[in-house]
Formats: C-alpha cells, sequence, structure tokens
C-alpha cells in the first residue's frame, strides 16, 4: 500500500506521551496502514527534558509552547497527552488551526468542556479520537463482536469495578506531576473521572446508553499538601465512587472506583449476563475471557476459559504466533492503527469526541448524583451540526 506521511505534534511526556509515542512508532510495523507517521515535535514546557524525551522517541524538534505547536504548518495531527486541565484549550486551538486532534481521557474536566470541544472539532470537520484504550484490548473487542452476534439475548445485568491502592497514604501530596489526578482544578475529579470514565466508555460501548444513575462517593483524605503552594490544603477530588445505573436496553448496573482497596493496582473487570450467555473480563488477564453459553449442550454446559491469542482473535493475526501473548501497550498501537485505517477511508475511529462527550456527560450525573443524592439522568447531547 502506498503511504502518505502524517506529521504528528504531541503534547506532553509522561506516561501517556510515551504510551502514544510507542503506538506511533510501531503501529505501522506491525498493521499495513494508509499514513506513515512522522514524529515531527514534543512540546513540554521543561525544554531540556523536553530534548531528551524527544531524541529518545526520535521527535525532529521540540516546542515548549504549545501555541507554537498548533500554529505550525507542518504539523498535521495534534496529540493531547497532558493533563486534563489542557484537554480543551489546546483541542479547541488544534481544530481551529485545522489539526486533526487525539485526546487523552478523559476529554473534558466535566460535559460542558467536552461538548466545547466536540463542537470544535465537527465544525473544523477534523478527524478526533479520544484514548480509551481499553476498547481495543483483544479480548475486550472479542466481547464486542459476541455481543454484535446477539449471543447473550436480552442483557441484564452490567458490572464493572476498576480498583487501585496508590493513595492510601496521608503522605501522598497533591499537584504537580505524577500527582495532579489529586487536585481538583486540574483534573476536573478524582477516580470517577479517571477510572470509573473507563468503565463508563467500555459499558456504552457494549451495552448502549444509560439512562439514569444514583452514586455515592467519598474523599477519605481530607487534606494534603499541595506541592505548587507547598502548604497543606483541602482535598477536592473524589477518592472512591459507586453507582447503580439503569441502561436504556432495560438492564441494570452496578459500578465502583476507588483507589483505596489494598493490594489492587489496576484491577479494571466487567461482567455482562444475558438471557443465553454470561461473561466476564479483567485487566489483570487482560488476554482472557471467561465465557458461559447456556445453549451448549446441557452435559458439556460450562465456563469457557477463552485464550485470545488465536490468529483470528481480534489483531492478533498482526503480532506473533497463537499463544503467545501481547500487553497494555499494544492497546494503543490497535488504537492509532485503527484510526490510520479509517483516516484512509475518509472514516472516523470511534470514540470520536462525541463518544466521549457521552462518556462525561456520565461521569458529570454521577458526581450531581452523589451531591444531590438523587437518581440522575445524563443531560442530552448537543445536537449534530447539518
Ligand atoms: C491512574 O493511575 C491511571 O493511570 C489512569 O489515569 C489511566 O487512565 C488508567 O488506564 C490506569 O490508571
Amino acid at each position: 500500500m502506498e503511504k502518505k506521511n502524517l506529521n504528528v505534534g504531541i503534547v506532553g511526556y509522561g506516561f501517556m506521551g510515551r504510551a502514544h509515542s510507542n503506538a506511533f512508532l510501531q503501529a505501522g510495523r506491525f498493521f499495513d496502514l494508509p499514513y506513515r507517521p512522522v514524529l515531527k515535535a514534543l512540546c513540554a514546557r521543561n525544554a531540556e527534558r523536553a530534548k531528551t524525551f524527544a531524541d529518545n522517541w526520535g521527535y525532529e524538534s521540540v516546542e515548549t509552547d504549545w501555541r507554537r505547536l498548533v500554529e505550525r504548518k507542518d504539523i498535521d495531527l495534534i496529540d493531547i497527552a497532558s493533563p486534563n486541565d489542557t484537554h480543551a484549550e489546546i483541542a479547541i486551538a488544534a481544530a481551529r488551526a485545522g489539526k486533526m486532534v487525539l485526546c487523552e481521557k478523559p476529554l473534558g474536566r466535566n460535559a460542558s468542556e467536552a461538548s466545547a470541544m466536540t463542537d470544535a472539532v465537527e465544525r473544523a470537520k477534523v478527524a478526533n479520537m479520544v484514548w480509551y484504550n481499553y476498547r481495543r484490548v483483544p479480548a475486550v473487542m472479542l466481547l464486542k463482536h459476541l455481543i454484535d452476534e446477539g449471543r447473550f439475548g436480552r442483557i441484564f445485568h452490567y458490572r464493572a469495578k476498576f480498583l487501585q491502592d496508590w493513595t492510601i497514604s496521608p503522605n501522598v501530596s497533591q499537584g504537580g506531576e505524577g500527582l495532579w489526578r489529586l487536585d481538583i482544578a486540574v483534573a476536573g475529579s478524582g477516580v470517577t473521572g479517571d477510572l470509573l470514565a473507563h468503565a463508563i466508555d467500555t459499558a456504552l460501548w457494549l451495552n448502549g446508553p444509560i439512562a439514569e444513575v444514583t452514586a455515592m462517593t467519598e474523599t477519605f483524605i481530607k487534606e494534603r499538601k499541595h506541592n505548587l503552594s507547598g502548604q497543606v490544603q483541602p482535598v477536592g477530588i473524589d477518592d472512591a465512587s459507586a453507582f447503580l445505573a439503569r441502561f436504556e436496553n432495560g438492564s441494570m448496573a452496578t459500578f465502583e472506583a476507588t483507589r483505596y482497596a489494598r493490594g489492587h493496582k489496576a484491577l479494571y473487570t466487567l461482567e455482562i449476563n444475558g438471557e443465553n450467555a454470561s461473561a466476564e473480563w479483567d485487566l489483570h488477564d487482560l488476554h482472557r475471557i471467561r465465557f458461559f453459553d447456556h445453549r451448549d449442550e446441557s452435559q458439556l454446559r460450562g465456563w469457557r476459559s477463552i485464550h485470545v491469542t488465536d490468529s483470528d482473535h481480534p489483531y492478533m493475526k498482526h503480532w506473533w504466533v497463537p499463544g503467545l501473548q501481547i500487553g497494555y501497550e499494544h492497546t494503543f498501537v490497535h488504537q492509532f492503527a485503527d484510526f490510520l485505517e479509517a483516516l484512509g477511508q475518509a472514516k472516523q475511529a470511534a470514540p470520536t469526541f462525541r463518544d466521549a462527550l457521552e462518556t462525561d456527560k456520565v461521569t458529570d450525573a454521577v458526581l450531581k448524583s452523589a451531591e444531590t443524592r438523587q437518581w440522575t439522568e445524563p443531560i442530552r447531547g448537543i445536537e449534530p451540526r447539518p
């Protein structure tokens, strides 16, 4: 396939800057894609560290102000891998400058920011996508195919949780590099926007829209030192968040996320129970789904543990030989490969900004419900432009 160059400028060199850069470099090596990403520029405020990152990952140049990056004529695509409080401003400016925009999750700090971002990319008619990477775990994609084939019948239950334990100590400070997720002004919320957002994105994709939620949140440690002010300050984020939901398809659901589940590092699990079948998936064992089909012959009926590594499983023919596993970083490679493939066909790869806006509407509803102690409906959407 003849390939066109696609000039990439990325903002941010943290955890996600690395995950995305790895995807840019690997996608074309394992997938036959219509575009060849050219790593044109890395943008971050610390010039020295930006230079080191750029050299390591092969970016041709460095910018220290994202506005300069967005103005550059030689950039086709802006990738936002910086903290949540930067997403809206950069995405809107990039779209107005006619750039394609990729954005790390959550799209905005709230639905109002996400809505303005969606509006900007749709008005500019630029390709856009949000890095909800767990959709691209082969086992999760297989689950999506099984659901779409109608194997589950009517869905009764959806269950998801995302458990971590890294903020239990009161000595963990808030704000600044690595710890901005604890700073409400930067993050927008705590585990609701950071962890539940993943669970909600996957759930909306697998099980359709959520009609209403009732939620409970808790902030266990009320004050922490702030790294920027040096002062002990109130903690504004939710440390834990749980909610019940009703989906529009009539199924009921439970969702839970916390950073206070001792021993759990990134235990994202989901489960779905339908009239004919059930399935479960667990990020700590990400290449497997457990699947039960009630229509199997009765004497042999039971839970199957499917090792999703065969060449006819989603994405797997692009990697090694059957039985050999892939991991977390591959989900980003798959997502970028899907983006470039869609771009070659003048299509959008999901989740688009509009898809991710739906997740932000649900997280807003969760936070509002926790505050008001009322069942709450996600607000209705901004209408697509003609
Ligand atoms: C938080 O610790 C975090 O890094 C999230 O921000 C990511 O989105 C999640 O995939 C893993 O956990």
